[in-house]
């Protein structure tokens, strides 16, 4: 098997104490790659390397151009091992690679080019003063910043922390899930191919209570905290962030209602709401696991939509045809199985899926559920979905929004004044009209609620990673 270090300074290197773990696959269910076990100690020589190549090294004091170009080559370098950078979340986490390789990888790379390009372009604000000053801003690097990443996008998530944070020339100190470290170091491996300086991308592995988690959300060499994951553990980071006065940026969960419209069109209603609830096995922030189907449309709506479901191909993650793979994690596996076997007692109906072999659950529709129930006001993040009809305009949108989560909503609608209005109605981050999944980096991501605090992409990351200083110069005197 093969063995994954933390990366600091530079250099691949094992705990300071020696402690491993072993990283298991979950469609075998057996350990496939030993990786480094972090801790206390080894979170402070990472922070310490940032903190160095921050103050003494070339990164932050770099043109933007220069920076963009080793941003751009590793991305390159991205592409290039696809395969073997898919493989690696798809061995640790059990993503069909399809969606692995063939999406996330170049969505990661995209990530880099974009940020790179962004800080290259991006202009700042000059304020001509009456007074005869003269003020304008620069967006300096906040200094080390800390990424804590989940298991379900493992690359693409932590480039869409780590590509902003460096482009802006901060150095990094990430620590990827326990449940899918293997692409976090290889992407510092890659990294340093690409010519990035020593301690300025670190990875250090771990867990997170009493762990590498912990102990970096807490270290007062920290200067921001970047965090994806549940919202139980960001309120506990953001008391963490709280106690050394650090921004924190948090990605937390999502309940997203996706709302038919009875003047929807149907075919394609149908092939977005699949994917919104199945892709990625349900494990994704985003997913659309709430459906609200307008009363005339509901029948026909379900009848197509279990066919669907009833049609994926669920196997070996591995496997290209495979579209429905293992959750994640046993314990990951056990949460979603919970759901499923309460379905009947919390009263409701399973029309198609269940249980399947392993960890597996197949896709999963649920109907006839009250709205108070777990299953419509918890996050399952697993191929399980409930659908309900309704019959008013204002009805969805009180459905919609009858959650404290707020991360994102769906309407599908072919008729323009319905979709400007509820999409302004909807309380979330993001609203997709007739789609789903697009992404312009350029966009506010994040969420309302218990979905998150502050918003990342485009000129939103520079906020978050930079310091915004102002300079007002006299210009009057002769
Ligand atoms: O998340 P955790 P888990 C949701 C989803 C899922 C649930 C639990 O509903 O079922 O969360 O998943 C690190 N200090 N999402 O338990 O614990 C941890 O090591 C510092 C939604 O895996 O939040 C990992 O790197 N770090 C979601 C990361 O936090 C800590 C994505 C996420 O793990 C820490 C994932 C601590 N005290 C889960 N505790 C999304 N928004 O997309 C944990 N970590």
């Amino acid at each position: 098997m093969d063995f994954y270090g933390h990366v600091i300074d530079g250099e691949e290197v094992p705990s300071a104490d020696g402690a491993e773990f072993d990283s298991i696959d979950p469609y075998r269910r057996e350990p496939w790659a030993r990786v480094a076990l972090g801790s206390a100690a080894d979170v402070d020589r990472a922070v310490r390397a940032a903190r160095r190549a921050f103050d003494e090294g070339p990164w932050p004091r770099m043109g933007l151009a220069e920076r963009g170009a080793v941003l751009h080559r590793l991305a390159g370098l991205l592409e290039r091992n696809a395969e073997e950078m898919g493989l690696s979340d798809t061995r640790d986490m059990g993503k069909p690679i399809t969606q692995s390789r063939d999406n996330d990888v170049f969505r990661a790379a995209a990530n880099l080019r974009f940020f790179a390009d962004h800080a290259r372009l991006s202009t700042a604000e000059t304020l001509p003063m009456d007074s005869g000053h003269h003020a304008y801003t620069r967006f300096e690097p906040a200094g080390v910043v800390a990424a804590i990443a989940p298991w379900n996008y493992p690359l693409m998530l932590a480039t869409w922390k780590v590509a902003p944070a460096l482009a802006w020339g901060n150095t990094v100190v990430l620590k990827p899930a326990e449940d899918s470290p293997v692409s976090a170091t290889k992407l510092a491996r890659l990294a340093l191919e690409a010519g990035m300086p020593p301690g300025v991308l670190n990875v250090v592995h771990g867990r997170g209570p009493d762990s590498a988690g912990q102990a970096l959300t807490e270290h007062p060499g920290i200067d921001r905290i970047t965090f994806t994951g549940a919202s139980s553990t960001g309120r506990v980071i953001a008391r963490a962030a709280a106690a050394n006065l650090v921004p924190v940026s948090l990605e937390l969960g999502g309940k997203g209602a996706n709302v038919v419209f009875a003047d929807a069109d149907l075919a394609n209603a149908v092939e977005w709401s699949i994917k919104a609830v199945y892709t990625n096995t349900g494990q994704v922030c985003l997913a659309g696991s709430r459906i609200y189907v307008q009363r005339p449309i509901y029948e026909e709506f379900l009848a197509r939509f279990v066919a669907a479901a009833e049609a994926m191909v669920i196997g070996d993650p591995c496997d290209a045809a495979t579209q429905i793979g293992p959750l994640a994690s046993e314990q990951h596996y056990r949460k979603v199985r919970g759901y499923v076997e309460t379905v009947e007692s919390a009263g409701g109906k399973i029309l198609t899926g269940g249980l399947g072999d392993g960890w597996t659950v197949r896709p999963t529709v649920v109907v006839d559920m009250p709205q108070t129930a777990p299953h419509c006001t918890e996050e399952i993040f697993g191929p399980l979905v409930v659908i309900s009809p309704f019959d008013t305009e204002q009805e969805a949108v009180e459905l919609a929004n009858n959650t404290r989560y707020g991360l994102n909503a769906m309407v599908f609608t072919e008729n323009l004044h319905r979709a400007h209005r509820v999409s302004a109605r909807l309380r979330a981050g993001t609203v997709w009209v007739n789609c789903f999944f697009i992404r312009d980096l350029r966009a506010p991501f994040g969420g309302v609620g218990d979905s998150g605090v502050g918003r990342e992409g485009g000129s939103f990351s520079r906020e978050f990673f930079t310091e915004p200083k102002a300079v007002i110069i006299d210009v009057k005197r002769d």
